[in-house]
């Protein structure tokens, strides 16, 4: 007897309503749900391998303890916990709060009780020493905003947008950012033959830029040069939106003044952009009724990317693409309280130097939190304050941290790292305990973490008031000792007998913390369900409403609009930040002449069967790439003299990594693309990584030679690197030219 019940695909942060097929207390097949109001049956690759990931025969269906020996074994997780629980109030007795560390990754995100009950622990502790992926990823987002201030009411959405502006990112693929998570590829396609014009800037020739009316293929680490020259271009057409601005912003005559140098022939020059196409996209974009610009990984990777997303927003300021007076609200929050926002500027605010100081490189916490690019050196450093402990929850610092060799000494000078992993990562595997997760499927789910990203960053998240909660599917495996992330900390602490309390979904992200602490009793455990209550208390609608539509719901309210302007608001969006001018002056000072020495620029990208380190020991998802393809130009691998499939040396001014040359006319010359976090084994040489598993990109990332100096994240696309044909001795097994085609 088989029953298919709709549940969440939490593969990936797009959180797609699926079909689950349960038979005998197993997943047995998934499906894409066409009942599900927002998905209706979209499921890619990755959402169809669940059934594998939870059978998986290297899943981690107990816990595991580093011996003395240097290997892992088996432990009772309640005993890791009190072992774990032990170790750490010696090292806080010893060396205090600060030496303890968190850090929730990736797939903490898919789980929202992961990241509250970890940052509760950490509150109990007294230790502020807690780090993210954001900083390592978009962090100039929550910079830009903090430095352009906010607008109440948000952006013009995507659905009715009739222009649209991705910069270096790639919703097809990522389903993350840049187009609505549900089904991007086909969401994208739809308004575009709607009529929407959509503009990319890529160097890459992406699934995006071939749906796009103007693709810029720009230089890559050109976004600031070319930003200011779309900003100067419609301020010299007088194509912005006057009446907005002079009402809403202020610093329009300093912003006027610091884009002039940036006419179209001097980004034609510098970014190889031609001059008609910017013009071509300034027109479009600034002419368009409705639309939004917004940036990707790409160019929050590359060089300035505060400063590209901050110029960003004044593009989107002086088109006036925000939410006015009397225009219904798209989504007033389904899991969180009802909003009630007016057509009006929520004020700059600082966006570094407050709260904890790092003891490296002047950093300090950030709006977009505390950089983890210096966590390593807070660890190597000695002296008072020096990181000792890390706990480390659904995130994979070897694999995914820049600069590989800095972090895997990181990880071998800690007294006690924790991983709370499903499969030996490259972390897990330097770890002292690994603590075995249920799936998916072993526990509730809620798409509340999904909604609270639009609050993080304009164009995340759901766009329209939509929820899914789903129960628990089927029980862990017969004789595993799996627990819920959440679980960890909360036995933990009752372990160590501090106190917790539950904060309100997501603390770290400002917007979303919206009540006071909640007090868990520490004497009888709670249930997921009763957490996921506390998380979702005083949302606009109730969490047993959402239960009731178990396919998912869109909770709409046309009666929700943004209110006037309140009158007494002297609040404005400033486009003339100091510091992100002075940049902006920099980058006219022309390029970095110490670049010149280097041919090629390596990007970062996304593939579609892995998500970051995750995916590559499932066999459908490598069925196509096992290793890190380098993606080049064809008559770039001509000129080096190398075929498909041939490795490559790829050199950057830190390291080397050796690559498989995969032949991609989509892209600029001059350009590598790669994605990151493959390459798990940092004491490996390099060919010995290339066979085991793919080219780790990190190893050629320096975290202290060129990164921002407030968010301290690294140069990690538009890296400078030279590229040679590598004829030592590699033999190349098991690795194929072409994916699949050309075996
Ligand atoms: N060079 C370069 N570096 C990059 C990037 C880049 O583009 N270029 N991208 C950056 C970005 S955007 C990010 S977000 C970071 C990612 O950095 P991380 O979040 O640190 O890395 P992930 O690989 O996502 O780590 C996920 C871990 O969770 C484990 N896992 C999988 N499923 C589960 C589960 O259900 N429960 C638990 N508890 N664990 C699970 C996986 O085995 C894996 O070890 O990497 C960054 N690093
Ligand atoms: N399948 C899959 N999906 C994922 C992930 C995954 O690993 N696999 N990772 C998830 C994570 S953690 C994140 S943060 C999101 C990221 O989501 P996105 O930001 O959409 O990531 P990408 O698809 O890599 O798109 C980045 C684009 O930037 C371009 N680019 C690189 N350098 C530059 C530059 O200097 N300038 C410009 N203009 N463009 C540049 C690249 O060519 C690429 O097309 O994706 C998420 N989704
Ligand atoms: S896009 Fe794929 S992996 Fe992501 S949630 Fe949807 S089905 Fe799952
Ligand atoms: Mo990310």
């Amino acid at each position: 007897m088989s029953e298919v019940l709709p549940t969440i695909c939490r593969f990936c942060a797009a959180h797609c309503g699926i079909l689950a097929e349960v038979e005998g207390g197993r997943v047995t097949g998934v499906a894409g749900d066409r009942a599900n109001p927002l998905y209706r049956g979209y499921i890619c690759p990755k959402g169809r391998a669940l059934p594998e990931q939870h059978a998986h025969p290297q899943r981690l269906l107990h816990s595991m303890k580093l011996g003395p020996d240097g290997t892992h074994a088996a432990i009772p997780h309640a005993r890791a916990v009190a072992e774990i629980g032990a170790r750490l109030r010696e090292l806080l007795e010893r060396h205090g709060p600060r030496s303890v560390a968190l850090y929730v990754g990736t797939y903490a995100f898919m789980y929202p009780l992961a990241g509250p009950m970890a940052s509760a622990w950490m509150n109990a502790i007294g230790s502020p020493m807690r780090f993210m992926p954001a900083t390592i990823d978009k962090p100039g987002k929550a910079m830009a905003m903090a430095l352009h201030g906010r607008w109440q009411a948000g952006p013009q959405p995507f659905a009715g947008a009739d222009t649209w502006m991705i910069v270096g990112s790639n919703p097809p693929i990522s389903k993350s950012i840049g187009a609505p998570p549900h089904n991007p590829a086909g969401t994208l396609r739809d308004a575009v033959n709607r009529g929407m014009q959509l503009i990319v800037v890529d160097p890459r020739r992406t699934e995006s830029a071939r749906l796009a009316a103007v693709h810029l293929q720009c230089r890559p680490g050109e976004d600031p040069t070319v930003i200011a020259g779309l900003i100067r271009a419609i301020l010299h057409e007088g194509l912005h939106d006057q009446a907005f601005v002079h009402e809403n912003a202020q610093g329009l005559e300093t912003l006027h003044r610091a884009v002039e140098p940036f006419s179209p022939g001097y980004v034609e020059r510098r970014a190889d952009v031609p001059r008609s196409l910017l013009l071509q996209a300034a027109r479009v974009f600034a002419n368009g009724r409705r639309g939004f610009a917004l940036a990707g990984t790409g160019p929050n990777m590359a060089p300035r990317g505060t400063l590209t997303e901050y110029l960003l927003l004044c593009l989107n300021t002086l088109c006036g693409r925000w939410l006015r007076a009397g225009e219904r609200l798209p989504n007033p929050g389904v899991l969180t309280p009802a909003m009630r926002p007016r057509a009006q500027a929520v004020p700059p605010a600082p966006a570094w130097g407050f709260g904890e100081r790092l003891r490296v490189r002047g950093l300090t916490n950030t709006a977009a939190g505390l950089p983890t690019a210096a966590l390593a050196d807070e660890i190597l450093l000695d002296g008072q304050g020096q990181v000792k402990a890390l706990i480390c929850v659904g995130g994979n610092p070897v694999a995914a941290w820049p600069d590989q060799a800095r972090t895997s000494a990181a990880m071998r000078k800690l007294e006690l790292l924790v991983a709370i992993d499903t499969e030996m990562s490259a972390t897990a595997m330097m770890a002292h305990y690994i603590i075995a997760p249920r799936l998916s499927f072993e526990q509730p789910g809620l798409t509340l973490p999904i909604e609270t990203l639009s609050t993080y960053a304009y164009g995340m998240g759901y766009e329209v008031p939509y929820a899914q909660y789903t129960p628990q599917l089927v029980d862990p495996p017969a004789g595993s000792d799996v627990i819920e992330d959440w679980k960890f900390f909360y036995e933990l602490a009752q372990d160590m007998g501090l106190p917790l309390s539950l904060e309100s979904a997501f603390p770290w992200i400002t917007a979303g913390s919206h009540a006071t602490p909640v007090a868990l009793d520490m004497a009888r455990a709670p249930t997921t369900d009763g957490l996921l209550e506390m998380l979702a208390r005083g949302s606009r609608i109730a969490l047993a409403e959402v239960k009731a539509h178990p396919h998912g719901h869109i909770f709409d309210d046309a009666t929700i609009t943004v209110g006037a302007r309140d009158p007494a608001s002297t609040a404005r969006l400033e486009l003339a930040d100091p510091v992100m001018l002075a940049e902006l002056e920099a980058v006219a000072a022309g390029p970095d002449d110490e670049d010149a020495g280097f041919a090629f620029r390596l990007i970062s990208r996304r593939l579609p069967d892995v998500y970051n380190s995750y995916g590559r020991s499932i066999p459908r998802l490598v069925r196509k790439y096992r290793y890190n393809p380098a993606f080049t130009h064809p008559d770039d691998l001509r000129e080096l003299g190398v075929a498909s499939g041939e490795i490559i040396e790829i050199r950057s001014r830190h390291g080397a990594i050796l690559g498989v040359a995969e032949a991609d006319a989509s892209l600029r010359r001059g350009v590598i693309s790669m994605t990151h976090a493959f390459g798990d084994h940092p004491d490996a040489c390099d060919a010995q990584q290339l066979e085991r598993s793919g080219s780790n990109t990190g190893r050629l990332i320096p975290v202290d030679r060129e990164f921002d100096p407030y968010t301290g994240i690294p140069r990690m696309s538009a890296v400078p690197v030279n590229v040679s044909r590598h004829d030592g001795a590699v033999s190349p097994v098991g690795i194929r030219p072409g994916g699949q085609k050309a075996v």
